[in-house]
């Protein structure tokens, strides 16, 4: 015989959707940045139209060759992708229907399919405001930007001494130092640092004294590198040995995450630039490896596979200094959100962050956002249901207490461990 307690699902699911809704977000990985990088910063419907993801999905149609594409202008490319993406098919995928959410959640009317009277309506911003503009549409309190020493265009700003923006937090990003050593070494020669290619002399010293200074100069909340599928650990190459004696020993003296993104094929199809990575799957023994023999060390992963999701939320539960956060990239479609969103909450609970943007062009934390709390409020109102049938109601305070866990207080608990 069944004690099963009614529900009041619609009314449930009511409350979890305005609190899902309401919350404001930590945004805890971008490619954003604040005002003081200038033109780093995207923003628009030209630089929305040209994402790298439309560009990946426009070639699908086109004939023209990459080296045409690519001399066109900006304009020019978002004029294409408009009539392309949006005309001659209906923007039924999952980046075009974002450009859309975008528009509509900033007030534009999509219906006259006007350009140029979009562009008009943009021509009118500038980005300071439009920053609170979209965070506020967005509800998202704070940016995360990805900061690389190695960006030619990025370190200038730093170097002549950006004082920081209340919106925005940092984070140190280090690939070329991991997956391209040797191309590196010389770089950091040149800056001042006595490093050799065979690890010779003080190299170990000098690569820890290069993550101390940026660490420091950007007030990093975490280190980072994305991977391809098959990074190995513990690993006798430059990469693993980087790991093993510089980057990890770093983090834990300045109790900093390490953030390993493993999964992408840089460049599969390098005509596309940008849009021309793609997906693999990663073994993640080297992660367990990693969390297993480093318990002191945390890290802060997402994966960018579908097959090596299940894996990844059993090793959080093996594993409590490993922090899954975010659906990432390809994963970021609401039938993959919704699966991951779902799988991860009945096996890790709440210390999870469930989402993250990755925006590369400021207006996509509208719909980045308003998309992934679809899902969100969704799966949670499933899982309250299921308690509710069992006597067990949550109260507002404990919906809330929840809800700004997986948008951000897990992660701010986890960096404050
Ligand atoms: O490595 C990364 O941080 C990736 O997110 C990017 O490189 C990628 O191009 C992207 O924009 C994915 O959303
Ligand atoms: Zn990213």
């Amino acid at each position: 015989m069944s004690n099963a307690v009614a529900v009041d699902r619609a009314a449930l699911a009511a409350q979890v959707k305005q609190v899902v809704t309401s919350t404001p977000v930590y945004d805890i990985h971008t490619h954003l940045y604040a005002p003081p990088f200038g033109d780093l910063l995207l923003w628009g419907i030209d630089d929305l139209l040209t994402y790298h993801y439309l560009i990946a999905e426009v070639f699908r149609y086109l004939d023209l060759s990459y080296d045409q594409f690519w001399s066109l202008s900006k304009t020019e490319q978002a004029d294409l992708i408009w009539d392309t993406l949006f005309i001659q098919h209906s923007p039924v995928s999952e980046a075009c229907r974002g450009v859309l959410t975008t528009l509509n959640r900033l007030g534009l009317d999509v219906k006259p399919r006007d350009l140029p009277a979009l562009r008009q309506w943009f021509a009118k911003w500038q980005p300071a405001d439009y920053i609170d503009h979209c965070m506020e549409l967005a509800r998202v309190k704070t940016i995360c930007m990805t900061n690389s020493p190695f960006d030619p265009l990025e370190r200038p700003v730093w170097e002549q001494g950006y004082e920081g923006d209340s919106r925005f937090t940092s984070a140190l990003r280090i690939d070329p130092l991991l997956v391209d050593w040797q191309n590196t070494v010389p770089q950091l020669a040149e800056w001042g640092y006595d490093v050799d290619a065979g690890f010779g002399g003080r190299t170990m010293a000098e690569v820890r004294r290069f993550l101390a200074h940026w660490s420091k100069r950007m007030n990093a909340l975490y280190v980072m590198v994305s991977l391809p599928p098959d990074f190995a650990f513990p690993d006798a190459g430059p990469c693993g040995r980087l790991i093993e004696e510089a980057v990890l020993p770093h983090c834990r003296e300045h109790n900093m995450p390490f953030a390993m993104m493993p999964g992408v094929k840089r460049l599969v199809n390098p005509g596309l630039r940008l849009a021309g990575d793609g997906v693999g799957r990663s073994n993640l023994d080297a992660l367990q490896n990693l969390c297993a023999e480093y318990q002191d060390n945390k890290f802060l992963t997402t994966v960018l596979s579908r097959e090596n999701q299940h894996e990844l939320d059993v090793m959080a539960r093996k594993f409590r200094n490993l922090h899954i956060f975010g659906c990432w990239w390809f994963t970021n479609i609401p039938s993959l959100v919704e699966e991951m969103t779902r799988m991860r909450v009945e096996l890790i609970g709440l210390s999870v962050t469930l989402q993250h943007s990755d925006a590369r062009v400021l207006d996509q934390i509208i719909y980045k956002w308003d998309h992934s709390r679809q899902v969100i409020a969704r799966v949670l109102t499933d899982k309250y249901a299921d308690l509710a049938a069992t006597g067990w109601q949550v109260t507002d305070a404990e919906l809330q207490r929840d809800v700004n866990d997986v948008l951000g207080g897990s992660f701010e608990a986890f960096l404050a461990r």
